[in-house]
């Protein structure tokens, strides 16, 4: 067994007494009250899921294993020659809360490795498609298609319940060893007339995806830094809660993730950073070749909201300032590309939508969230395919939901299913001020 393996088992095992404790003996303990308002409006924050991978303070932003987004790039191994931790130490780390050595970590890579052929007949499938399929559906498509690689699916029968998450962690290693390769074949047959790269040994997942992606250096630190960015979000998130709640039915990973990659695939959600590409270019066109400035954004903005649109790429669920993983990708802009045209657009949006939001008084954050600046780095390396871009959050959003739906098999969690009320009832609860 890998030393990854190993180490989650144990963890498993330490961890399982905290949950059962927990169930047995402070099951009525109340967290939480849910009204009417939450019951209508998409659940908002009522505490009602478990997750250790990852916890999202609306004010901080996002804590992954408890470290921050600097500290988490701090604290992993490096690529060899790249600035950013590799995905496979990250891998390592979301599912253990260990930080792995570099051995530890050159481990997960050969065991990715190993694990990575994808079937032909993915390739067969994806063929197949239409030609103007959108990239997320084929995505989705390609892992569907796997279930019958599931280990899961094949030995449930057999395994005891403590046993399961074992097989759930062989699907999901495969499924995340496998995923780049998919994407890129993805992208390399609907845009580049089928001209594909085969993987390379001995690189690294990021470095793999850049070289089969055909985009130079520093493109493996985009791919890095992207897809950790990207992975986690704590368990609430639709991407996240749907692969959760299939996978609470004891369907696979395969199942699971597909589900959550068509969530992801919203316009509310992952989509959105396709969607602010598409804005800045229809704004663009709309110009005509006059300079963006911080006027014509505003009333290019104006113009959105009073057609009774959403600004894409502004706003959450959950966090009340700017987005710390929109400002870790800043951060590489500035330094990598401080003078890109688009760049400059989407700094004017910054310096502009968040007082249009709030003057127009609705949303609760008018801050910038994760999908109003990864776009730029993808169009400035040469990516400028935009509705790609969500393919991208969908490999990045696996490491952090695969490694999600091992640990809910490893602590038993059941099958989800809230209960539902009627609208009659509300009104008679309404009436009373409150449900006796
Ligand atoms: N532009 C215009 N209106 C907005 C925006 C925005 N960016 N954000 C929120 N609102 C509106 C929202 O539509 C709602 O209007 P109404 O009362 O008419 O239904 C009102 O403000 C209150 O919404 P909130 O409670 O602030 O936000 P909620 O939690 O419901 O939704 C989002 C969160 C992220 C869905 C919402 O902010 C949004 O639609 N943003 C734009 C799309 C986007 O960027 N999504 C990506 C999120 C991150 N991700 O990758 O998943
Ligand atoms: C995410 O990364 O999943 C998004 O920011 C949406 C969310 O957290 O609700």
């Amino acid at each position: 067994m890998s030393r990854l393996k190993t180490l989650l088992a144990a963890k498993i095992e330490e961890h399982r007494p905290r949950t059962q404790k927990l169930q047995k003996e402070f099951a009525s303990v109340v967290i939480d009250q849910v009204n009417i308002g939450q019951v209508i409006g998409g659940a908002r924050d009522i505490r009602a899921l478990v997750t250790d991978i990852s916890y999202l303070d609306p004010m901080e932003g996002i804590r992954f294993r408890g470290k921050n987004i600097p500290e988490t790039f701090a604290a992993l191994p490096k690529a060899k020659g790249g600035e950013y931790p590799t995905v496979e130490s990250f891998w390592y780390f979301l599912l253990t809360g260990e930080i792995p050595t570099q051995a530890e970590a050159d481990e997960v890579h050969a065991d990715f490795q190993a694990r990575a052929k994808v079937p032909a007949y993915v390739f067969e499938v994806l063929r197949a498609m239409p030609k103007d399929s959108h990239p997320m559906v084929m995505l989705s498509t390609a892992v569907l298609t796997m279930q019958k690689e599931s280990q899961f699916a094949a030995k449930y029968h057999t395994l005891k319940k403590t046993e399961y998450w074992d097989a759930m962690y062989e699907d999901a290693s495969n499924l995340m060893a496998r995923l780049p390769e998919i994407a890129a074949f993805i992208y390399r047959l609907k845009y580049k007339n089928g001209d594909i790269i085969a993987p390379k040994d001995g690189l690294d997942l990021g470095a793999n995806f850049a070289h089969m992606m055909g985009i130079a250096k520093p493109y493996d630190d985009v791919a890095r830094m992207y897809f950790i960015l990207h992975s986690d979000h704590e368990s609430g998130n639709v991407s996240a809660h749907a692969t959760h709640l299939v996978a609470s039915a004891l369907s696979d990973a395969y199942y699971s993730f597909s589900a959550g990659l068509n969530g992801l695939a919203g316009p509310l959600h992952g989509l959105a950073n396709q969607e602010v590409l598409d804005w800045i270019m229809a704004f663009e066109k709309m110009l005509g070749g006059v300079e963006p400035t911080e006027e014509n954004v505003k009333k290019a903005l104006w113009e959105t909201l009073n057609s009774g649109h959403v600004i894409p790429g502004y706003g959450h669920a959950v966090l009340r300032k700017t987005d710390p993983r929109y400002q870790a990708q800043m951060e590489f802009c500035l330094k990598h590309l401080p003078h890109d045209p688009l760049f400059k657009v989407v700094n004017m949006i910054y310096h502009v939508a968040p007082g249009v939001l709030t003057e127009q008084g609705k949303t609760k954050n008018p801050w910038p969230n994760v999908d109003a600046q990864s776009g730029v780095i993808q169009w400035y390396y040469g990516l400028k395919e935009y509705d790609f871009y969500t393919v991208l959050f969908g490999v990045g959003r696996a490491l952090g939901v695969l490694a999600n739906i091992v640990w809910d098999r490893a602590l038993g969690y059941p099958i989800e299913r809230p209960k539902s009320v009627t609208t009659a009832m509300l009104e008679e609860w309404a009436a009373k001020g409150g449900r006796q």
